[in-house]
């Protein structure tokens, strides 16, 4: 198949691209560095050295002998230039990670909110105007979240992406009818997932627009089997307060003697998928496309759900590392209940990599080899949800609103 894959250059769309290009699918990663921009404004890097797209791509070439093209341009603003390669390359399918994925950077600031607001909601809508415009007929696969559902508890297993709700008519009778499970975003940047969401409902009727939405839980691990193979393809690992997710960050807290950071209770139950299932799933959603005429597609792309305080026992008790309640700076519920229904990535063949130790102590494994590069200062989460929250972010830089 010929695969664009927008966002190719970020933490899951550089392995998603090698596992595509691996599997024999002809690959163009589309991407404008926006991730590597966030890091040089936040003055952090990741912890692993990343190479620059060039190395990666070369590497990639020398090692397998297999071609990964890249074309630089901004999908939410280089309209023109998205429709011309659509046009001329005639996509089978168009993975879409081309969005600001932090929860925490989309609440820094108005900035960052109106930001992340116009590059994802107009990133997701050009590519669905391009596809159309273009004529041609490529299955957009698209990156969500399971934070589409919010984190409240649902009292039922969130089912995947549609929900059958009973009404009473004006005869009286009962009238059923199945809609999208209702949004309950917990971010700026979970709000727009949200919107994404609704824009592939009416390009898909509208225009019979192919769309697999995958609504992915929290990634834990760095490394894929591609990755894996040289430095020089190494995968981002983000342990910073805005784009480092839990469980990494536990795990590198535990690697170099920081307190784990535990916000609130650790009540909180989340969705997880390695990163090596979350290149899998991809494999599979381009493989198995839906029919033209199909309504959109959702997937819950998770595999197990952890309330974070066991998930930082269980290290805890690995590692003897300490653990620290800190004031949660999210405006989010401290404890919740999290059934989630994942059976048709498993029907389409996924057999799920679930915690265990030996995994943790790899991710563990990486971080003590890169212990030099971190800088302590960058752990805490300093973005707060709310102004009346005590402490409000007051970043050093000062944004334009
Ligand atoms: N948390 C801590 N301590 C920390 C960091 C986070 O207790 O040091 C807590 C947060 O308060 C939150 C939970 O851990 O309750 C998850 O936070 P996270 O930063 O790991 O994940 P989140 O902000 O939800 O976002 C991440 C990805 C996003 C993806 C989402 C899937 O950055 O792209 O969409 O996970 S999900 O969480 O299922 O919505």
């Amino acid at each position: 198949m010929r695969i664009l894959v927008l966002g190719g250059d970020g933490f899951c769309g550089w392995p998603a691209s090698l596992h595509l290009s691996e599997r024999g699918h002809d690959v163009i990663i589309v991407d404008n560095f926006a991730r590597r921009a966030a890091d040089v404004e936040l003055e952090v890097s990741s912890l692993t050295p990343i190479a620059p797209l060039g190395t990666r791509l070369a590497a990639w070439r020398e090692l397998t002998g297999r071609e990964i093209a890249f074309r630089r341009l901004n999908v939410a603003e280089d309209y023109h230039d998205l429709l011309e390669l659509i046009s001329s390359y005639r996509p089978d399918a168009i993975v879409h990670y081309a969005e600001q994925r932090a929860a925490p950077y989309s609440m820094k600031s108005s900035w960052h909110k109106r930001y992340t607001v116009a590059n994802n909601i107009g990133a997701t809508h050009n590519l669905l105007a391009a596809v159309v415009e273009s004529g041609t007929d490529p299955h957009v696969v698209h990156l969500g979240t399971m934070g589409v559902y919010g984190y409240g508890t649902a009292g039922v297993r969130v089912p995947e992406g549609y929900l059958t709700v009973k009404m009473t008519g004006d005869d009286g009778r009962d009238v059923e009818q199945e809609i999208l499970y209702p949004a309950n975003p917990g971010s700026v940047y979970h709000l727009t997932k949200t919107q994404d969401a609704l824009a592939f409902a009416y390009y898909n009727r509208n225009d019979g627009v192919r769309v697999t939405d995958l609504h992915q839980g929290i990634v834990w691990g760095t490394d894929t089997r591609e990755t894996a193979i040289d430095e020089r393809l190494i995968n981002r690992f983000d342990y910073d307060g805005d784009y480092g997710t839990v469980l990494n960050r536990f795990v590198m807290q535990a690697t170099i003697g920081h307190p784990l950071t535990v916000h609130g209770t650790g009540g909180q139950t989340r969705a997880f998928i390695h990163i090596r299932d979350s290149v899998r799933c991809i494999e599979l959603a381009v493989e198995n496309p839906p029919e033209r005429g199909d309504r959109v597609r959702i997937f819950n792309q998770m595999t197990e759900s952890h309330r974070l305080i066991d998930l930082a026992e269980l290290i805890s008790r690995l590692t003897g590392a300490e653990i620290s309640f800190v004031d949660n700076p999210r405006n989010e519920a401290s404890a919740n209940e999290l059934a989630v229904e994942n059976r048709r990535l498993l029907d389409l063949g996924l057999e799920p990599i679930t915690l265990e130790e030996g995994l943790l102590r790899e991710i563990g494994d990486v971080a003590a080899k890169y212990v030099d590069r971190c800088d302590r200062d960058k752990i805490p989460c300093r973005s707060r949800w709310t102004r009346a929250h005590p402490g409000a972010d007051r970043p050093a830089t000062v944004y334009a609103t």
